[in-house]
Order: C-alpha cells, then sequence, then structure tokens
C-alpha cells in the first residue's frame, strides 16, 4: 500500500484533492483525520502541513507527497523530483520598498531582508557573492520593512496584489515553484509500481488540462488549410458527412489559442463548431 502526504488545508489541498478524484482515487475529505484509506486504489493519503511533507516524504513516513517547489528546495531534503503538476504556481522574489532606487542585485549588500526562505535566498545570494543579513520570520513578511524590521522581504508572489498593497516592489524573480509529485529515494519494486501507475493517471490529467476537443462540420476541400492552422497536431480525425463534399474534423486545440483557431476555422467555412471539455489524454 503506498502512502501519499498532501497538504491538510491551504492552497494546494484542493487542487490536490481534486487531482487524486480525476485520477480515479477516492478519499474521504474529512480534514480531522490524519490518514484516509483511498476505496479503488491501494493509497492512503496523510495530512500534513506543507512544509512538513519533504521531510516526511524522506523519512519515508510517506511514499511520495505533492509539494511546493519552494518547500522541496528550501527543506533540501533527500527526495526525489518525479513530476511537476500544473497547480500552485508562484515564484519567490526579492522587493523593496517602492520608491528606494534600485540599481541591481548589488543592493542588498549590507541589507537586512525578511523571509520565510532562508536557505534558497541564502544560495541565491552566495552565487552573487552577496553578503546580506537573513532573517527568518515564520509569516506576515510583507509587512517587515513597513515596521522597520527589514529593508527588504524575500517572499512568495503569485499576482503581485499582496506587494503593491504594501508599498513594495518586486526586484528580482529568483525561484519559480508550482507543485510536484516527490518520491523517497528508495523504494520497493511494489511501491514503485504503484508510483508508476499514479504517474500516469496524473500525467494524462495535467497534460489535458488547458484543452479543448473541436469538432466541425467542414467542405472537404479546406481541410488541408484546416490542417495547417493546428501545426502541433500529428493527425487530426476526419469522416466522411453524407452531405457530398462535407467531412467531420476532429481536434485538440489549446484553450489560450481556441477562440483565434475557431475565427480562422470558420473563415475556410467550418461549421456546427462544437467545443468540448476534455477530461483526459491517454498517451
Ligand atoms: O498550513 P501550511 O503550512 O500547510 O500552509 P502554508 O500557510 O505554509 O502555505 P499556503 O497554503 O499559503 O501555500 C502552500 C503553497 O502554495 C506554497 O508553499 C506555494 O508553493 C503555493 N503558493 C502559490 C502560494 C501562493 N501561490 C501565494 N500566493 N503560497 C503563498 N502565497 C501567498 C504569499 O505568501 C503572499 O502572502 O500569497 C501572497 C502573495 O500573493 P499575491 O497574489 O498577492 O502576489
Ligand atoms: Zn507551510
Amino acid at each position: 500500500m503506498l502512502r501519499i502526504a498532501i497538504q491538510a488545508k491551504g492552497r494546494l489541498n484542493e487542487d490536490c484533492m481534486a487531482l487524486l478524484k480525476d485520477a480515479g482515487i477516492n478519499v474521504a475529505a474529512s480534514k480531522r483525520k490524519l490518514v484516509a484509506r483511498a476505496s479503488d486504489f491501494p493509497i492512503e493519503v496523510l495530512y500534513l502541513r506543507d512544509d512538513d511533507i519533504p521531510q516526511a516524504v524522506a523519512m519515508g513516513v510517506a511514499d511520495v507527497g505533492i509539494v511546493g517547489l519552494n518547500e522541496v528546495a528550501e527543506k533540501n531534503q533527500n527526495v526525489r523530483k518525479l513530476m511537476r503538476l500544473g497547480f500552485g504556481g508562484c515564484r519567490i522574489s526579492l522587493a523593496i520598498p517602492r520608491d528606494a532606487h534600485y540599481d541591481g542585485p548589488a543592493w542588498f549588500s549590507g541589507k537586512r531582508i525578511a523571509t520565510s526562505y532562508p536557505h534558497i535566498l541564502e544560495r541565491y545570494f552566495s552565487e552573487l557573492g552577496i553578503k546580506a543579513h537573513i532573517h527568518e520570520i515564520a509569516g506576515s513578511v510583507e509587512i517587515a520593512p513597513a515596521v522597520g524590521m527589514a529593508d527588504g522581504i524575500f517572499d512568495i508572489v503569485s499576482s503581485g496584489g499582496t506587494l503593491v498593497q504594501n508599498g513594495l516592489r518586486e526586484v528580482e524573480q529568483v525561484f519559480h515553484s508550482e507543485a510536484a509529485l516527490i518520491a523517497h529515494p528508495n523504494l520497493e519494486a511494489e511501491k514503485l509500481s504503484a508510483i508508476e501507475k499514479l504517474k500516469f493517471r496524473f500525467r494524462s490529467i495535467v497534460e489535458s488540462r488547458g484543452m479543448k476537443y473541436v469538432l466541425m462540420n467542414l467542405p472537404h476541400n479546406r481541410i488541408d488549410e484546416a490542417v495547417a492552422l493546428m501545426p502541433g497536431m500529428r493527425s487530426p480525425t476526419i469522416l466522411p458527412l453524407a452531405a457530398e463534399g462535407w467531412c467531420s474534423l476532429h481536434v485538440v486545440i489549446r484553450e489560450d489559442e481556441l477562440w483565434e483557431k475557431v475565427e480562422q476555422l470558420k473563415q475556410l467555412g467550418a461549421e456546427g463548431i462544437l467545443v468540448l471539455a476534455l477530461e483526459n489524454m491517454i498517451r
């Protein structure tokens, strides 16, 4: 039986639960329980604080875990990074008071910087040969400059709204993060094969996100032009229609390109365009 550690509550919890569910793994979402057994896959879910997940996996308390790459890098535990999962995206950045003059990372020499990620910051500064005073604080890092505790901060940024609200300006993006599947470095064969299954399911889900399945009727003589609009596609599905000279074309289109492509297809004479959600892309 495989044991997976996920965040008990917080930003990654919902996406983790959704990923497990889409992968056909149903667990009771009871937040009070520490461990829950899935009904349809030999897996147990261990609910932890995200900070504890790298260590739990390194120690073998859990075989695998889902956690932000920021925590993996900060905790520097012996774990294997198996795959990125496409959610929980953020960066860890250096930020300074909005009006301060900034002329590059050397600005931080001799300055006090508040952060919850001292190790990642230490590594960054040491690569650049910068000596600064790193103050580790657990939360509310963004208020440190305003209360005179620090000259700058090193913290997670996603939209940037929190920085703006606190009169700060992002000056260096140091680390890019997203949620990832990590594993204990030495696992027995049986667990490794369960992990392969899990990875296969996760990959199908992650790859299908942001994709749409599009069906349309198209004059037969425009097929080549339509296919040329979709350079990444290996082989489109083309089915004959009862109406002479027409066919039905099925393609997968990235969501961010959807409207542009649909407009181009319409110009080629496409009709009856249907856009469907894509649940899984199994390769
Ligand atoms: O209780 P536990 O220890 O498990 O949770 P936590 O409070 O330590 O972490 P949580 O739930 O806040 O975040 C979990 C993980 O989500 C992080 O480790 C990151 O990998 C990821 N993540 C993605 C984020 C953000 N986006 C994010 N925006 N984590 C935190 N933030 C915070 C950030 O600290 C700052 O306060 O959101 C604010 C900035 O957001 P913007 O949008 O205003 O820039
Ligand atoms: Zn945490």
